[in-house]
């Protein structure tokens, strides 16, 4: 039922019963498209770089170890923005086949990192990174090591999910009532998010911190996708809206229209990793249509 076809660049998992496949770029171990119910179900640029020179633009970027713009002063401070995971060569290694489905597993260590990496971020650290593919759900789950023998090390992580959807005048998500959060189109101020259900009717950003772990995105109230976090504390929603306009490598411009991130992650705080420990988190994806 299940198959693997893999090359230098990316590695394609299928799962024959239901035609359910997935498809991860070595760099940024970054998913570039998730087909289940006979659709894609992530949004992906036409236009983004897929030859390793930079960032996805769609499908799952990586964020690790900082998320957002590194705050001055402090360990991550000269890394790029949502920090260097996502622009790392990664490697394949291993898969795995149950019942349910397919698993592909993929490794980054501190060794492997450019030396200019290495030099603006000096832990010693691995990520490994799982991937599992079945009829309906894409699963995703990193684990951290800090293989330092003395130094801890803070970091954040995100998921960064951009889900393609149908129509953003009439997306809307559910299960983020009464929470607080960021909103970074109001200069990172804080709001109290009173109402069940989020609509999309300009640029959006929000952090909501300490989510419950589900949240269900609608299509004119169909449940589309449910998004299920473990081990993670926060969940960002983010539309550009027609600030897509400046985003160089964001085509069809008005392809916010078909898009909403559902991002899962621990960001809005740094979290501290010690020496010799290791960290698991991951969000599992359900398509219902
Ligand atoms: O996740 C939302 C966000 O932090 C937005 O503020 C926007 O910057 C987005 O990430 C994309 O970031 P990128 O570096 O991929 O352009």
């Amino acid at each position: 039922n299940a198959s693997i076809e893999q090359s230098s660049e990316q590695v394609t998992i299928s799962l024959a019963s239901s035609g359910a496949k997935a498809t991860i770029l070595l760099h940024g171990a970054t998913i570039i498209s998730w087909t289940a119910h006979g659709r894609e179900q992530l949004w992906l640029s036409t236009s983004s770089a897929l030859d390793g020179s930079k960032a996805v633009r769609g499908g799952i970027p990586l964020v690790f170890p900082v998320f957002g713009p590194p705050p001055p002063e402090t360990p991550v401070a000269s890394l790029p923005q949502h920090g260097f995971a996502r622009t790392s060569k990664w490697s394949l290694l291993g898969r795995a086949e149950d019942d349910a489905g397919i698993t592909v597993d993929f490794g980054l260590g501190s060794e492997s990192l450019s030396q200019d990496v290495r030099e603006k971020w000096g832990y010693d650290f691995n990520l490994m990174y799982s991937v599992k593919l079945t009829d309906d759900t894409l699963e995703t789950k990193l684990v951290v090591q800090n293989v330092e023998t003395d130094k801890n090390f803070d970091f954040n992580v995100l998921f960064h999910t951009y889900l393609r959807i149908p129509n953003v005048d009439n997306v809307s998500v559910h299960g983020l009532k009464d929470l607080t959060y960021r909103d970074k189109t109001l200069g990172n101020s804080t709001h109290s998010e009173t109402g069940d259900t989020i609509k999309i009717n300009g640029q959006t950003d929000r952090v909501y911190i300490d989510a419950p772990d589900e949240v269900v995105v609608q299509d004119d109230g169909k449940p589309i996708f449910t998004v299920t976090k473990v081990g993670l504390k926060d969940v960002v929603v983010w539309n550009p809206y027609d600030a897509a306009e400046q985003i160089g490598d964001w085509e069809p411009k008005e392809g916010y229209k078909n898009m909403i991130c559902i991002e899962a992650g621990s960001v809005a705080a740094f979290q501290t990793l010690e020496a010799g420990f290791a960290w698991e988190g991951g969000v599992v994806h359900k398509a219902h249509l």
